[in-house]
C-alpha cells in the first residue's frame, strides 16, 4: 500500500503507516489507565509537542537536560500508534501520555481512574494551516492538495483523526471533571510562564520562581527549534527540504494563507457547528 495513503479506524481516517486495528483495538480495550498518568490530549497541530515540552521541564524542575537527550515520542508516547504503546507498557511510573484521538477511542479504563488530561486547543484556522504545511513535508501524511481543498476537507473532517469539531465537542464534555484541564495554544502564547503556574497548579508540582524562569525558556519557540529531540529534525519520514516541524509558531497565521472569502467560509460553518456547545475560546 503507497505511504501516503489513509486507513480508516471506526470512520476516522488515520495514516496507515505507523498504525494498526490490533493496536488500537488493544489501546482502546485492554490498555490500564494509570491514577498517577499524565496524559497530554489534543487535535493534531495545536501545540501538542510544546505542552509535552512545557511537563518535561516542569517535572525536571526546570533542567533541561532531559528533554534534551531523550527523544519527544519516547519521553511521551503517543499510545494509538503501534511504537508509542510499546513504550508507554514499558514506562516506569509516572507516566507521560500523549494522543490525538477523539475521545470515543480513549481507553475505556479510564472510566475508573484518576489520571490527568492536559487538553491542548488551539484556533482551528491556525490548526488547519500547520496541517497543511505538515501534509507537504511529512510523507506518511495526505497530500493535502490546495489550500482550497484543504479547507473542504477540514471542514468535512476528511483528514487525519478526523473532524476538529467532533473532537473538541467530545473533550470538552469533561471539562467540570477535577482531573481535567482545559489550555489553549493563544493562552501558552501570550502568557507563557503565567501558563506554566496554572500547569503546575493542575499538577500539584510546586515550582520556585527561578525554576519557572527555567521552564519558560526552555520551551519557548527558538529554544524548542534547535533542540533535535524536540524539532522532528531526526524523523526519517519528514522531507525537511519542504518544510519544517517547527515552522512559525505564531498565532493568527491563517491571515496570511486563507482568503476573505474561504475565512467567511469557515465561520459560516463554525457558528453552525459550535451551536449548543457553550464554550467559548479565545478566537471567538
Ligand atoms: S503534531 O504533529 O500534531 O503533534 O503537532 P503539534 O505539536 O500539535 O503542533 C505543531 C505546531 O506547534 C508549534 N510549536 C510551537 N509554537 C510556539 N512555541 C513552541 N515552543 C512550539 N513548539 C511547537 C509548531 O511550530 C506548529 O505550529 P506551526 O503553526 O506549524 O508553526
Amino acid at each position: 500500500m503507497a505511504k501516503r495513503t489513509y486507513c480508516t479506524y471506526k470512520g476516522i481516517p488515520l495514516p496507515t503507516m505507523g498504525y494498526s486495528k490490533e493496536s488500537l483495538s488493544y489501546m482502546e480495550n485492554e490498555f490500564q489507565l494509570l491514577d498517577d498518568d499524565v496524559v497530554t490530549v489534543s487535535y493534531p497541530k495545536s501545540g501538542t509537542n510544546w505542552m509535552l515540552e512545557i511537563l518535561g521541564l516542569i517535572w525536571h524542575d526546570g533542567d533541561p537536560s532531559w528533554v534534551q537527550s531523550v527523544f519527544m515520542a519516547n519521553r511521551s508516547p503517543w499510545i494509538e500508534t503501534v511504537d508509542g504503546l510499546n513504550v508507554a507498557l514499558n514506562y516506569p511510573p509516572p507516566r507521560f501520555l500523549t494522543t490525538h484521538l477523539p475521545f470515543q477511542f480513549f481507553p475505556k479504563s479510564f472510566l475508573h481512574s484518576k489520571c490527568k488530561i492536559i487538553y491542548v486547543m488551539r484556533n482551528p484556522k491556525d490548526v488547519l494551516v500547520s496541517h497543511y504545511h505538515f501534509a507537504k513535508c511529512c510523507e506518511t501524511l495526505e497530500e493535502p492538495g490546495t489550500v482550497e481543498e484543504f479547507l473542504e476537507k477540514f471542514l468535512n473532517g476528511k483528514v487525519m483523526y478526523g473532524s476538529w469539531f467532533n473532537h473538541m465537542k467530545g473533550w470538552v464534555k469533561l471539562k467540570e471533571r477535577p482531573n481535567f484541564f482545559l489550555i489553549t495554544y493563544e493562552e501558552l502564547q501570550q502568557d507563557l510562564r503565567g501558563s506554566v503556574k496554572k500547569i503546575c497548579h493542575f499538577l500539584g508540582k510546586e515550582l520556585a520562581s527561578h525554576q519557572l524562569d527555567e521552564v519558560t525558556k526552555y520551551a519557548s519557540f527558538q529554544i524548542m527549534k534547535d533542540n533535535k529531540m524536540s524539532n522532528y529534525s531526526l524523523l526519517p519520514s519528514m522531507d525537511h527540504s519542504k518544510g519544517k516541524f517547527m515552522r512559525k509558531g505564531i498565532c493568527g497565521d491563517w491571515k496570511n494563507h486563507l482568503t476573505v472569502a474561504q475565512s467567511e467560509h469557515f465561520d459560516h460553518v463554525y457558528q453552525e457547528k459550535m451551536q449548543g456547545v457553550g464554550v467559548t475560546f479565545p478566537w471567538d
